[in-house]
């Protein structure tokens, strides 16, 4: 318990906290414009960024908004999700590890 005494030979072991991939889901029914509008609001994404991404789920069936830590990968989940209900879209946004 006194390894944190070892301050000039230890080796410096900080690792990356694990990254999350943001997905947007298709759908037939939530309109291009609303994906667009929402990669925009909560991706920081621009109009020719948003239209790239929205389109390739469209043709993919699914696609990736960004990749975050974990506790800001949920917090986009969530957000984009509750704000799609809120529209009465079914638009899904979800998770999965990078
Ligand atoms: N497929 C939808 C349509 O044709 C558009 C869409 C794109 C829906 C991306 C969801 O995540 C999505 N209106």
């Amino acid at each position: 318990h006194h390894h944190e005494l070892d301050v000039v030979t230890a080796k410096p072991k900080v690792k990356p906290p694990p990254m999350y991939k943001v997905i947007l889901n298709n759908d037939d029914y939530t309109p291009m414009d609303f994906v667009v509008e929402v990669l925009q609001r909560f991706f920081n994404l621009n109009v020719e960024q948003a239209t790239e991404v929205m389109l390739s789920v469209h043709y993919k069936g699914k696609g990736v908004c960004g990749v975050f830590t974990a506790e800001i990968a949920e917090t986009k989940v969530e957000q984009v999700n509750s704000y799609a209900r809120q529209h009465e879209h079914p638009l899904l946004c979800s998770m999965e590890k990078a």
